[in-house]
């Protein structure tokens, strides 16, 4: 399952043109698949000569309002990226922010009132564990009102409020001093050398895509195959079996053993072969955790 970042921000800052930008979709559709720019990849798939290259990707999904209703799609992204208007001279962006902050605690507090409505009208059966429940919420609740959020709430939170307050929020300015996303958004339609030959230089976008990738704790392992190259994401500390679950459930079904090659390891020797003939290739089991850079790949029986 990829990880999903969620678009917000006021109307018109600029959240279609971002997610443009980002997916390099023209549709209408709201969800679309973010490439992670790699060099690594690059240079692997020089060495494999697959006949496809797939970076590793985000899902991105745009949201059209900051109303309650809307923002409670939201509640299972992994990420928020806050879009603010730089560009027409007629905001303060971190007043934007700022707005954007509280209607996200708006939000939130709505999510709990209706779950405490609802927990408090089954706990009058008088069922002991929903009567706690209820107390736990009326209690969330009476927190957020004394203009506290989510985030800095010190006991543990039932799993199924899935708060947007506490999710990483990162923050992108559209135009003034941040990021020109019209124009970002323009390049993402052109091929990618014509792209880069323009800018003269990386994307900013790059840095988006890289802050997130952090906030996120991801890493970015690859499978260098003839067929397709890829570069997939996991989360710091996550295991070969996971990984082998990322690519295909059926793999990691039948996992025996995965082969590990550090991404230069390879790019070095030239080739898979070169690269085992001088002792760079490891065996590994299903608890390796997997290493940033890691080219894997899964034997397997089905
Ligand atoms: N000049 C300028 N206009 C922009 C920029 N970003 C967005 N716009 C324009 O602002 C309007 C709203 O942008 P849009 O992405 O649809 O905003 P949304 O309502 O947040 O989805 C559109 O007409 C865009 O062309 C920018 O960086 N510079
Ligand atoms: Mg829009």
């Amino acid at each position: 399952m990829a990880l999903e970042v969620g678009i917000v921000g006021l109307p018109s800052s600029g959240k279609s043109t971002l997610f443009h930008a980002l997916t390099g979709s023209r549709a209408t559709g709201d969800v679309g698949m973010a490439a992670i720019p790699d060099e690594r990849l690059r240079q692997v798939a020089e060495v494999v000569r697959p006949r496809k290259v797939t970076p590793a990707a985000i899902r991105v999904v745009e949201v059209r309002g900051t109303g309650p209703a809307l923002l409670g799609n939201l509640r299972e992204v992994d990420a928020l990226l806050v879009v603010l208007d730089g560009f027409s001279g007629t905001r303060v962006p971190a007043d934007d922010l700022e707005t954007l902050r509280l209607e996200l605690v708006v939000a939130d507090r709505d999510h709990v009132e209706r779950r405490l409505e609802r927990v408090a009208k089954q706990a009058k059966s008088g069922d002991p564990q929903l009567r706690q429940d209820a107390a736990a919420l009326e209690r969330i609740l009476a927190h957020i009102d004394a203009g506290a959020t989510l985030a800095d709430w010190e006991g543990v939170l039932p799993p199924e409020l899935e708060p947007l307050t506490t999710k990483p929020l990162i923050a992108v300015e559209n135009g003034g001093g941040g990021i020109d996303l019209k124009l970002e958004a323009e390049l993402a339609e052109l091929p990618a050398d014509e792209a880069a030959a323009f800018r003269d230089g990386a994307s900013a976008l790059d840095e988006v895509v890289r802050r997130l990738k952090d906030e996120l704790d991801l890493l970015t392992f690859f499978t260098a195959g003839d067929k397709e190259t890829r570069g997939w994401t996991l989360r710091k500390g996550q295991t070969a079996i996971e990984a082998a679950e990322t690519v295909h459930s059926d793999i990691a079904r039948g996992f025996i053993r995965c082969e590990v090659i550090r991404w230069n390891d390879l790019v070095e020797s030239g080739s898979h072969a070169e690269a085992a003939r001088r002792g760079l290739q490891r065996l590994e089991g299903k608890t390796y955790v997997v290493q940033d850079g890691d080219v894997l790949n899964v034997r397997f029986n089905v």
